[in-house]
């Protein structure tokens, strides 16, 4: 589909467009909002979304809830990594994180004082199945049923990550993890009783979380648990796993959930900019899109691995079946995007049309050192998903910054450098909202500081900071921020 037609289609359904703003200077969108519509203060909603989007925020199992060895949970394998000496900064752990195993009442509070109207929390699978399989726990699923009560209870719609990278220890020992697709068979069957439980009042389930994450940084480059460093041949065979295991708990959660349930995933695929908005490095980034994300999210839509990647794995490419790419491509209700840097891409005269740009050193990143500054990889992400897959309906699933948070004796932090990351994304996301691609909600990365895997605690993504000696949570001024923008759904 071309550019220009996807945007003529698009416009006239657009909200709080530029265009309906010069026209009349109030946009229809922003007049019918009436509270805030008072004459003089357009400028300020001239990024307003549509009235249905949806805001929100994300946190994962691992990272905030502690209570490791609580109500009969099992070791995973971020456990066993942490514990083992020179894997984290400082040998920290998320034995107890931030304990919002025993405080998530107090959690549910923080997100409700935002105004936040979906939650994006992850179930703890050796919590549930302390063995990975065999006989569920009952105390594990009773405090996912406990949270999403309350969640309830509050007016927030919860939102569920089946697997956020705490693979059961035990699934690790005997399979060695992603290496089997015995494990892709365990995790349906966790997926499917998780979502016979909880599909009564969760209606929104992800799969899994970021499979280059957990596989290339766990697998390949030994950073992230188990730690270890595969040959390409063995570790394009656990990517296959692990997209096996994603179609193969698609089916178990139809199979097993109330009718309704929903189902989609939660990926961090590659986001090719264009250098330039030309034609020639547009459609170079959307080929960059399709092979970037070849062994993932290319896959998962279109039931096939590229034929570019076959051939660049020759006697390394994955072992499957016709059948397996079927499972692997079952349809999706939606498609959740983590939408952190970009990859700058321009036409080249190779066999793939596109060539990666490598950042200069002075290329701005965040604390994080991987986390490189750009606005519209929350444009190119989900327009690349749209165009190229004409998936109907995404998420933002994650987003967000890590900053050198300071408390000050006040109680005060203020994080300058993650209002500015959070208010241009956002004004990248409101342009493909306002183009009309199909983006329905955002739940920003993270609610609060908590355990950043390999980074411990020395990185903070939170709108609210956390002192963790104490647990107390304090409101960020990135946390005033969303409170402000999600009362006016429109980037302030
Ligand atoms: C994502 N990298 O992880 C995860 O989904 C979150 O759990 C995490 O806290 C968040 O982003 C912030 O890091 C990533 O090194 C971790 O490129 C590392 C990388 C990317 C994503």
């Amino acid at each position: 589909m071309s550019i220009s037609n996807f945007s003529r289609r698009s416009f006239g359904k657009a909200m709080g467009a530029a265009a309906a703003v010069s026209s009349t200077g109030l946009s229809s969108a922003f007049a019918a909002q009436g509270e805030s519509a008072t004459e003089g203060q357009p400028k300020e909603n001239y990024y307003q979304f549509p009235q249905d989007f949806k805001w929100g925020c994300a946190t994962a199992a691992y990272q905030i809830e502690g209570g490791a060895k609580d109500g009969g949970r099992g070791p995973s394998i971020w456990d066993t990594f942490s514990h083992q000496p020179g894997h984290v900064y400082e040998n920290q752990t998320g034995d107890v994180a931030d304990d919002d195993y025993h405080l998530y009442k107090e959690d549910v509070q923080l997100l409700k004082s935002l105004g936040a109207k979906i939650y994006r929390f992850s179930v703890s699978w050796p919590r549930v199945f302390p063995q990975g399989t065999g006989q569920p726990n009952p105390q594990g699923i009773d405090f996912y049923k406990r949270l999403v009560d309350e969640l309830q209870a509050n007016g927030i719609e919860p939102f569920c990550t089946l697997f956020h990278w705490d693979l059961p220890q035990a699934l690790q020992d005997k399979y060695g993890g992603w290496q089997s697709r015995e494990t892709s068979k365990a995790f349906a069957d966790y997926a499917g009783y998780v979502a016979s439980q909880l599909s009564d009042k969760v209606h929104h389930f992800f799969t899994m979380n970021e499979f280059s994450s957990f596989i290339d940084l766990g697998y390949r480059d030994g950073r992230f648990a188990p730690g270890l460093k595969l040959a390409p041949g063995p570790l394009n065979q656990a990517r296959h796993n692990a997209v096996l295991a994603h179609g193969l708990s698609v089916q178990a959660i139809r199979a097993k959930a109330q009718a309704g349930t929903r189902v989609g995933v939660a990926e961090n695929a590659a986001v090719p900019v264009p250098v330039i908005e030309s034609e020639a490095h547009i459609k170079a980034s959307a080929s960059a899109m399709r092979e970037l994300n070849a062994p993932y999210l290319t896959v998962i839509m279109e039931g096939k691995y590229t034929e570019h990647y076959l051939q660049s794995a020759g006697a390394d490419a994955p072992k499957f079946t016709p059948e397996d790419l079927k499972v692997i491509s079952t349809p999706l209700d939606f498609v959740g995007l983590n939408v952190y840097t970009p990859v700058y891409v321009r036409s080249a005269d190779s066999p793939e049309g596109f060539a990666v740009v490598k950042n200069p050193s002075s290329y701005p990143h965040m604390a994080s050192s991987w986390l490189d500054v750009g606005p519209e990889a929350l444009y190119w992400s989900p327009r690349h998903v749209g165009e190229i897959w004409k998936v109907k309906e995404m998420y933002i699933t994650e987003n967000g910054a890590s900053s050198a948070d300071v408390l000050t004796s006040d109680g005060q932090v203020y994080d300058t450098d993650r209002l500015m990351y959070l208010r241009n994304y956002l004004k990248s996301l409101h342009r493909a909202v306002t183009e009309g691609f199909p983006v329905r909600g955002y739940f920003c990365w993270s609610l609060m500081d908590n355990f950043e895997w390999a980074d411990g605690y020395n990185l903070r993504f939170g709108l609210y900071y956390v002192d963790f000696k104490t647990q107390k949570r304090y409101p960020k001024l990135s946390a005033k921020f969303y409170k402000e923008l999600i009362a006016r759904n429109a980037v302030v």
